[in-house]
């Protein structure tokens, strides 16, 4: 295995392909398989541009042979920053293809986490996109040519300037390796999707994310009829792979790429496309939701909304299907890996308020407390987690590892779940999702739920705020509907109606257009409680 990288133990890896969860397939298999079977299917949209598996598989098998005569070879890392465009999928074939290891940046990073991901990785190339929604790469590809002296090629969709035009590495004659990388190998390196510091890298092997979008695709009961739409960014897990564009490209259906997830532009694709799938997270649900107020599109075909990333509130959830018309299901991931998904055949109280049963019978989860020690049936504890598809370790991380895996290899998720008797888990929070309030816990998703059901609240985040006195405060910040307006008095005399304990009673209110959120999009509370704390 790739160095930096921890292997499961033997056994493991025995057992893992003993139950057929490891097909000793590559990853780009979930392409070129389809490519021999239902060759004339299509694969891929990206607005007037159409790709059948026949296509794609070419288009990846040429442009391999073109990124291998630019000096890529087997086991060197890749940064690739591309939006929702087909490029993005031509470029990762063709990087699977050659055991090139592409790492995925999001489009919404900058040059602080690019250089910091060059340099973790060694990367040797940079491929990128001329602009996009506005924003011009090739400022930010100068200025890692010029920072990190590893980078060696950079490729550019679209006007590359002084850089390799992507276009002109499909005319280069060369041939690609024919030798397939190893399935045991890392295939590729995502991004931790966490809301404090510089993201991690996560190695994921062609063995492990094989099995993680081939199982998603079947716990979200995709087929060859499935029209997936990738609303978020594809370069991210949950629309990549769980099961995303590779689930659907495993059963042969069809991934239409949305350049940008406003209603906008998803509903006129729904209709347009005759789309039965796709992916949100919470945020975005409550924009849809808004927006299909007025909308009048149709979205008839739209059979299941995916919804994960962040906790979904209930609230929220009852509106799904009055509004869009389709089911909702919830999905709990991580790049980790593990993945739980609400059954299909769940009944509305499983779906409105459970995070789902993990993917196979093999993840084993365990839910403990502070030392370790497993919490009874029914209690909330740090979720514990290892299995066929997730990882022993992050990428070149030895001593974050020691505190990010028990010596026995579980990866500890810092989420706070409860099992119910059915199995199903809820996400309570994150461990830190708690604002101590003089030795009084608020528990943060308690009191926003309860305030996401008052009726000139659009959303809500409720963050600590540093005390002399108590050590925190709460801060309730809040986005008011469209013409509503409100004050701490109303919020709170709303919460007390509800029977809250008073210290749970925010202190503060402050009233947003918009939360600063993470590349995905998600709340990013880190920087609210900055933003909070100097207003
Ligand atoms: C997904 O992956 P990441 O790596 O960006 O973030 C993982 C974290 C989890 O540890 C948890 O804290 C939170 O995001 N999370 C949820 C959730 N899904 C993820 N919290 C509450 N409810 C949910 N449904 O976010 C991700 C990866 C694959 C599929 C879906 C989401």
């Amino acid at each position: 295995m790739l160095e930096g990288c921890n292997d499961w133990p033997s056994d493991f890896i025995q057992r893992y392909q003993g139950a057929g969860y490891w097909a000793g397939k590559p990853l780009h298999s979930v392409l070129s398989d389809q490519a021999q079977q239902t060759p004339n299917r299509e694969a891929l949209i990206d607005g007037p541009r159409r790709w059948t598996y026949a296509q794609l598989e070419q288009q990846a098998h040429t442009l391999a042979a073109g990124l291998a005569s630019l000096g890529i070879v087997a086991g060197q890392r890749v940064l690739v920053q591309l939006p929702n465009i087909a490029e993005f999928f031509s470029v990762t074939f063709a990087l699977l293809r050659l055991g090139a290891i592409p790492v995925f940046v999001l489009p919404a990073h900058r040059e602080n986490e690019l250089l910091h991901l060059a340099q973790i990785s060694d990367a040797v190339a940079y491929i990128t996109v001329d602009t996009w929604l506005g924003f011009d790469y090739r400022p930010l590809a100068r200025r890692l040519r010029d920072q990190v002296k590893g980078i060696r090629q950079i490729v550019a969709v679209g006007q590359a300037e002084e850089f390799t035009a992507l276009q002109d590495c499909l005319n280069l004659s060369s041939t690609a390796p024919t030798l397939p990388p190893s399935p045991r190998e890392v295939a590729v390196l995502l991004l931790s999707g966490g809301t404090t510091g510089l993201p991690k890298l996560i190695p994921r092997t062609h063995d492990d994310y094989l099995c993680n979008a081939r199982r998603a695709a079947q716990a979200a009961g995709f087929d060859a009829q499935t029209r997936y739409l990738a609303a978020l960014p594809v370069a991210h897990n949950f629309p990549l792979a769980s099961p995303g564009a590779l689930g659907t490209f495993s059963v042969g259906g069809t991934v239409v790429l949305c350049p940008e997830p406003s209603p906008d532009t998803a509903f006129e694709l729904i209709e347009r496309e005759r789309i039965t799938h796709t992916a949100l997270i919470p945020p975005l649900v409550l924009l849809w939701l808004e927006a299909r107020e007025w909308d009048a599109r149709d979205l008839s075909s739209l059979q299941w909304l995916q919804v994960g990333g962040s906790r979904l509130k209930a609230e929220t959830a009852a509106r799904i299907q009055p509004l869009l018309g389709c089911n909702l299901q919830q999905v709990y991931g991580m790049a980790e890996g593990l993945l739980c998904f609400t059954p299909l055949d769940a009944n509305q109280a499983e779906v409105f308020q459970t995070q789902g049963v993990p993917l196979t019978a093999d993840d084993e989860v365990r839910l403990v407390d502070i030392e370790d020690r497993d919490v009874a049936p029914g209690e909330v504890g740090e979720l514990l987690v290892r299995g066929p598809y997730t990882i022993r370790g992050y990428y070149r991380a030895e001593e974050h590892n020691q505190r990010a895996f028990s010596d026995d290899g579980y990866y500890r998720s810092g989420d706070l779940v409860r099992r119910l008797a059915s199995g199903l888990l809820v996400v309570e929070g994150r461990i830190k999702d708690v604002i101590n309030r003089g030795g009084e816990k608020i528990p943060v998703e308690e009191i926003e739920n309860l305030l996401l059901a008052h009726p000139s609240i659009g959303d809500v985040a409720l963050v600590g705020l540093p005390d002399e006195l108590l050590g925190e405060r709460s801060c309730a910040c809040v986005l008011p509907r469209v013409g509503q307006t409100l004050d701490l008095p109303s919020i709170n005399g709303f919460l007390s109606q509800q029977g809250v304990a008073s210290y749970k009673l925010p202190d503060r209110l402050l009233l947003l257009r918009h939360f600063p959120q993470t590349s995905l999009g998600k709340i990013n509370r880190k920087a609210l409680a900055e933003q909070v704390a100097a207003s």
